[in-house]
Protein backbone atom coordinates (compact mmCIF):
# COMPACT_ATOMS: atom_id res chain seq x y z
CA UNK A 1 0.00 0.00 0.00
CA UNK A 2 1.71 3.17 -0.85
CA UNK A 3 -0.19 5.42 1.51
CA UNK A 4 0.65 9.33 1.97
CA UNK A 5 3.14 10.04 4.43
CA UNK A 6 2.63 11.54 7.57
CA UNK A 7 4.16 14.65 6.60
CA UNK A 8 2.19 14.64 3.33
CA UNK A 9 -1.16 14.53 5.06
CA UNK A 10 0.06 17.02 7.26
CA UNK A 11 1.10 19.32 4.47
CA UNK A 12 -2.49 18.35 2.78
CA UNK A 13 -4.73 19.42 5.87
CA UNK A 14 -2.94 22.52 6.43
CA UNK A 15 -2.22 24.15 2.61
CA UNK A 16 -6.09 22.77 1.11
CA UNK A 17 -3.55 20.89 -1.70
CA UNK A 18 -1.01 18.69 -2.37
CA UNK A 19 1.34 18.19 -5.38
CA UNK A 20 2.92 14.36 -5.37
CA UNK A 21 5.22 14.29 -7.90
CA UNK A 22 6.02 10.88 -9.91
CA UNK A 23 2.92 9.30 -8.48
CA UNK A 24 1.96 8.05 -11.58
CA UNK A 25 4.25 5.98 -14.13
CA UNK A 26 3.66 6.58 -18.67
CA UNK A 27 2.01 2.73 -17.85
CA UNK A 28 -1.05 3.79 -15.66
CA UNK A 29 -1.55 7.33 -18.02
CA UNK A 30 -0.77 5.67 -21.63
CA UNK A 31 -4.00 3.30 -21.89
CA UNK A 32 -6.02 5.94 -21.07
CA UNK A 33 -4.30 8.46 -23.40
CA UNK A 34 -4.33 5.75 -26.36
CA UNK A 35 -8.10 5.48 -25.53
CA UNK A 36 -8.31 9.06 -26.52
CA UNK A 37 -6.41 9.25 -29.19
CA UNK A 38 -8.94 6.50 -30.80
CA UNK A 39 -11.88 8.11 -30.55
CA UNK A 40 -10.62 11.21 -31.94
CA UNK A 41 -9.40 9.28 -34.60
CA UNK A 42 -12.79 7.42 -35.34
CA UNK A 43 -14.51 11.34 -34.55
CA UNK A 44 -12.17 12.64 -37.25
CA UNK A 45 -12.33 9.78 -39.87
CA UNK A 46 -16.23 10.69 -39.62
CA UNK A 47 -16.48 14.02 -39.68
CA UNK A 48 -14.39 14.00 -42.57
CA UNK A 49 -16.75 11.32 -44.54
CA UNK A 50 -19.49 13.46 -43.81
CA UNK A 51 -18.11 16.49 -45.09
CA UNK A 52 -17.78 18.44 -41.61
CA UNK A 53 -14.55 18.84 -41.63
CA UNK A 54 -12.53 20.00 -44.71
CA UNK A 55 -8.98 17.20 -42.89
CA UNK A 56 -8.46 14.51 -40.70
CA UNK A 57 -5.90 16.74 -39.11
CA UNK A 58 -3.67 13.19 -39.09
CA UNK A 59 -0.28 14.91 -38.47
CA UNK A 60 -1.20 16.19 -35.82
CA UNK A 61 -0.26 14.85 -32.10
CA UNK A 62 -2.49 14.23 -28.81
CA UNK A 63 -1.83 17.74 -27.81
CA UNK A 64 -3.01 19.40 -31.03
CA UNK A 65 -5.27 17.38 -32.84
CA UNK A 66 -8.49 18.17 -31.19
CA UNK A 67 -7.95 21.37 -31.56
CA UNK A 68 -7.85 21.64 -35.40
CA UNK A 69 -11.29 19.18 -35.32
CA UNK A 70 -13.09 21.08 -32.78
CA UNK A 71 -12.34 24.75 -34.75
CA UNK A 72 -14.57 23.34 -37.11
CA UNK A 73 -17.02 20.87 -35.44
CA UNK A 74 -17.70 20.22 -31.60
CA UNK A 75 -18.51 16.77 -32.02
CA UNK A 76 -15.42 14.70 -31.17
CA UNK A 77 -14.69 17.42 -27.80
CA UNK A 78 -18.03 16.69 -26.61
CA UNK A 79 -17.87 12.78 -26.98
CA UNK A 80 -14.93 13.36 -24.22
CA UNK A 81 -15.48 15.99 -22.10
CA UNK A 82 -16.49 15.95 -18.84
CA UNK A 83 -18.42 13.12 -17.51
CA UNK A 84 -19.46 11.88 -21.03
CA UNK A 85 -16.86 9.42 -21.60
CA UNK A 86 -17.29 5.69 -20.13
CA UNK A 87 -14.06 3.67 -21.63
CA UNK A 88 -12.30 0.94 -19.97
CA UNK A 89 -9.07 2.49 -19.57
CA UNK A 90 -10.87 5.43 -18.14
CA UNK A 91 -12.28 3.13 -15.15
CA UNK A 92 -8.67 1.28 -14.56
CA UNK A 93 -7.44 5.16 -14.10
CA UNK A 94 -10.30 5.65 -11.68
CA UNK A 95 -9.63 2.69 -10.42
CA UNK A 96 -5.65 1.96 -10.35
CA UNK A 97 -4.38 0.92 -6.87
CA UNK A 98 -1.99 3.98 -6.55
CA UNK A 99 -4.60 6.42 -7.03
CA UNK A 100 -7.09 4.79 -4.37
CA UNK A 101 -4.38 4.48 -1.73
CA UNK A 102 -3.59 7.83 -1.78
CA UNK A 103 -7.03 8.35 -1.30
CA UNK A 104 -7.52 5.99 1.32
CA UNK A 105 -4.59 7.91 3.36
CA UNK A 106 -7.50 10.74 3.54
CA UNK A 107 -11.07 9.66 3.32
CA UNK A 108 -10.55 6.00 4.74
CA UNK A 109 -10.78 2.47 3.90
CA UNK A 110 -14.86 2.59 2.12
CA UNK A 111 -14.11 4.56 -1.21
CA UNK A 112 -16.21 5.82 -3.42
CA UNK A 113 -15.60 7.30 -6.81
CA UNK A 114 -17.51 10.47 -6.56
CA UNK A 115 -19.91 10.47 -9.75
CA UNK A 116 -18.65 13.95 -10.56
CA UNK A 117 -15.45 12.49 -12.60
CA UNK A 118 -14.21 15.21 -15.09
CA UNK A 119 -12.06 14.77 -18.78
CA UNK A 120 -10.65 18.26 -19.92
CA UNK A 121 -9.12 18.51 -22.94
CA UNK A 122 -8.60 22.08 -22.48
CA UNK A 123 -8.10 23.66 -25.82
CA UNK A 124 -6.43 26.75 -26.98
CA UNK A 125 -8.30 30.32 -25.94
CA UNK A 126 -11.39 28.36 -25.07
CA UNK A 127 -14.11 29.75 -22.91
CA UNK A 128 -15.81 26.09 -22.30
CA UNK A 129 -13.07 24.93 -20.64
CA UNK A 130 -11.53 28.16 -18.59
CA UNK A 131 -12.76 27.16 -15.61
CA UNK A 132 -13.51 30.42 -12.98
CA UNK A 133 -12.37 30.74 -9.58
CA UNK A 134 -14.56 28.11 -7.63
CA UNK A 135 -14.60 25.18 -4.83
CA UNK A 136 -16.03 22.17 -6.14
CA UNK A 137 -18.00 22.28 -2.88
CA UNK A 138 -19.81 25.00 -4.29
CA UNK A 139 -21.45 22.31 -6.69
CA UNK A 140 -22.51 19.68 -4.17
CA UNK A 141 -25.17 19.46 -1.96
CA UNK A 142 -24.89 21.85 1.61
CA UNK A 143 -25.19 18.61 3.20
CA UNK A 144 -21.43 17.54 1.96
CA UNK A 145 -20.09 20.70 3.42
CA UNK A 146 -18.03 19.07 5.75
CA UNK A 147 -17.54 15.44 4.07
CA UNK A 148 -14.12 15.47 2.55
CA UNK A 149 -14.28 14.83 -1.47
CA UNK A 150 -10.96 14.65 -2.54
CA UNK A 151 -9.76 15.82 -5.52
CA UNK A 152 -6.97 14.07 -7.57
CA UNK A 153 -6.20 16.20 -10.59
CA UNK A 154 -4.13 14.08 -13.31
CA UNK A 155 -2.90 15.61 -16.19
CA UNK A 156 -2.29 13.49 -19.35
CA UNK A 157 0.57 15.94 -20.49
CA UNK A 158 2.70 18.14 -18.69
CA UNK A 159 0.44 21.28 -17.57
CA UNK A 160 1.85 24.27 -17.31
CA UNK A 161 1.50 28.12 -16.96
CA UNK A 162 0.81 28.58 -20.57
CA UNK A 163 -1.25 25.64 -21.48
CA UNK A 164 -3.61 26.46 -18.55
CA UNK A 165 -2.54 24.53 -15.24
CA UNK A 166 -4.21 25.01 -11.79
CA UNK A 167 -3.95 28.19 -9.51
CA UNK A 168 -4.90 27.80 -5.82
CA UNK A 169 -5.93 29.51 -2.96
CA UNK A 170 -4.21 27.86 0.15
CA UNK A 171 -5.08 27.55 3.26
CA UNK A 172 -8.88 29.39 2.18
CA UNK A 173 -10.09 25.68 2.73
CA UNK A 174 -11.13 26.30 6.51
CA UNK A 175 -13.12 28.93 5.28
CA UNK A 176 -16.14 27.43 4.76
CA UNK A 177 -17.71 27.83 1.26
CA UNK A 178 -17.92 30.72 -0.28
CA UNK A 179 -20.72 32.66 -2.25
CA UNK A 180 -20.72 31.24 -5.62
CA UNK A 181 -22.92 32.80 -9.02
CA UNK A 182 -23.72 31.41 -12.45
CA UNK A 183 -20.69 33.38 -14.12
CA UNK A 184 -22.02 34.74 -17.88
CA UNK A 185 -19.98 31.51 -19.47
CA UNK A 186 -20.50 27.94 -18.19
CA UNK A 187 -19.58 27.47 -14.60
CA UNK A 188 -20.01 28.61 -11.22
CA UNK A 189 -17.83 30.87 -9.92
CA UNK A 190 -16.91 33.03 -6.48
CA UNK A 191 -16.92 36.76 -7.61
CA UNK A 192 -13.83 38.87 -6.88
CA UNK A 193 -15.17 40.39 -4.05
CA UNK A 194 -16.32 37.64 -2.07
CA UNK A 195 -12.70 35.94 -2.61
CA UNK A 196 -10.38 35.37 0.41
CA UNK A 197 -7.44 37.93 0.47
CA UNK A 198 -4.71 35.08 0.04
CA UNK A 199 -2.03 35.06 -2.24
CA UNK A 200 -2.87 32.50 -5.12
CA UNK A 201 -0.24 29.54 -6.19
CA UNK A 202 0.45 28.61 -9.39
CA UNK A 203 0.52 24.73 -10.03
CA UNK A 204 1.94 23.30 -12.75
CA UNK A 205 2.08 19.49 -12.73
CA UNK A 206 4.27 17.08 -14.80
CA UNK A 207 3.11 13.72 -17.02
CA UNK A 208 3.13 11.40 -13.82
CA UNK A 209 2.49 13.76 -11.19
CA UNK A 210 -1.18 14.43 -9.30
CA UNK A 211 -2.81 17.23 -7.83
CA UNK A 212 -4.80 16.88 -4.91
CA UNK A 213 -7.50 19.30 -3.43
CA UNK A 214 -10.14 19.49 -1.10
CA UNK A 215 -13.79 20.26 -2.11
CA UNK A 216 -13.23 23.31 -0.10
CA UNK A 217 -9.96 24.21 -1.96
CA UNK A 218 -10.70 27.31 -4.48
CA UNK A 219 -9.11 27.01 -7.46
CA UNK A 220 -9.36 27.94 -11.29
CA UNK A 221 -7.34 26.78 -14.07
CA UNK A 222 -5.47 29.62 -15.62
CA UNK A 223 -5.68 30.27 -19.26
CA UNK A 224 -4.18 27.84 -22.12
CA UNK A 225 -1.98 30.47 -23.81
CA UNK A 226 -0.57 27.90 -26.32
CA UNK A 227 -1.44 25.69 -28.88
CA UNK A 228 -1.28 22.70 -26.73
CA UNK A 229 -4.43 20.78 -25.92
CA UNK A 230 -4.05 20.57 -22.08
CA UNK A 231 -5.48 17.03 -21.31
CA UNK A 232 -6.51 16.74 -17.69
CA UNK A 233 -8.93 14.43 -15.97
CA UNK A 234 -9.95 14.87 -12.40
CA UNK A 235 -11.33 12.26 -10.12
CA UNK A 236 -13.22 12.35 -6.99
CA UNK A 237 -13.07 9.97 -4.07
CA UNK A 238 -14.65 9.94 -0.38
CA UNK A 239 -15.87 8.02 2.25
CA UNK A 240 -18.81 5.34 1.05
CA UNK A 241 -21.01 5.86 4.01
CA UNK A 242 -20.85 9.78 3.30
CA UNK A 243 -23.48 11.44 1.01
CA UNK A 244 -22.19 12.38 -2.34
CA UNK A 245 -24.41 15.56 -2.89
CA UNK A 246 -24.74 15.23 -6.50
CA UNK A 247 -27.60 13.50 -8.19
CA UNK A 248 -26.68 14.64 -11.94
CA UNK A 249 -24.60 11.38 -12.37
CA UNK A 250 -23.93 7.74 -10.85
CA UNK A 251 -20.55 7.30 -8.89
CA UNK A 252 -19.90 3.63 -7.61
CA UNK A 253 -17.50 2.12 -4.83
CA UNK A 254 -14.27 1.83 -5.43
CA UNK A 255 -12.39 -0.30 -2.93
CA UNK A 256 -14.13 -1.46 0.51
CA UNK A 257 -13.47 -4.13 3.02
CA UNK A 258 -17.26 -4.11 4.12
CA UNK A 259 -18.80 -4.47 1.12
CA UNK A 260 -16.55 -6.12 -1.15
CA UNK A 261 -19.25 -7.81 -3.48
CA UNK A 262 -20.39 -4.33 -4.12
CA UNK A 263 -17.22 -2.82 -5.39
CA UNK A 264 -17.43 -2.13 -9.45
CA UNK A 265 -14.90 -4.17 -10.72
CA UNK A 266 -15.25 -4.62 -14.29
CA UNK A 267 -15.26 -1.57 -16.98
CA UNK A 268 -18.38 -2.90 -18.20
CA UNK A 269 -20.26 -2.55 -15.37
CA UNK A 270 -18.91 1.07 -14.86
CA UNK A 271 -20.11 1.70 -18.23
CA UNK A 272 -23.58 0.26 -17.46
CA UNK A 273 -23.42 2.50 -14.19
CA UNK A 274 -23.06 5.81 -16.37
CA UNK A 275 -25.31 4.81 -19.26
CA UNK A 276 -27.95 3.69 -16.48
CA UNK A 277 -28.55 6.87 -14.33
CA UNK A 278 -28.75 9.73 -16.50
CA UNK A 279 -31.61 11.74 -15.36
CA UNK A 280 -30.14 15.03 -16.36
CA UNK A 281 -28.74 18.41 -14.68
CA UNK A 282 -30.88 19.13 -11.50
CA UNK A 283 -31.02 23.12 -9.84
CA UNK A 284 -27.97 23.36 -7.47
CA UNK A 285 -27.48 25.49 -4.27
CA UNK A 286 -26.85 28.84 -5.95
CA UNK A 287 -30.64 28.29 -7.68
CA UNK A 288 -30.07 27.43 -11.52
CA UNK A 289 -29.61 24.31 -13.33
CA UNK A 290 -26.00 23.15 -14.08
O1 LIG B 1 -8.88 21.11 -15.10
C1 LIG B 1 -9.33 22.23 -15.08
O2 LIG B 1 -9.08 23.06 -15.93
C2 LIG B 1 -10.27 22.63 -13.98
C3 LIG B 1 -10.34 21.58 -12.91
C4 LIG B 1 -11.27 21.95 -11.82
O3 LIG B 1 -11.70 23.04 -11.67
C5 LIG B 1 -11.66 20.92 -10.89
O4 LIG B 1 -11.10 19.81 -10.94
O5 LIG B 1 -12.54 21.19 -10.06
Amino acid sequence: MNKLTDSQVQSFEENGYLLIENALTPDDLNPLISEFEEIVDEGASQLFKDGLIDSEFKTEGFDTRLTKITEQSPTVFQQVFSGAHTGPALFHLLINSKLLDIAESLVGPEIMCHPAYRVRPKLPEHDRTLVPWHQDAGYMEPKCDSVLQLTIWIPLIDATVHNGCLEVLPHAHRDGVFHHRHSEKFYLEIPDDALPDVEPVVVPVKFGSILLLTNLTPHRSIPNVSNQVRWSVDSRYQDAAKPTGYQPEAGFLARSKLQPNDVVKTPEDFKRIRDEHKPGPGPNRWGKNE
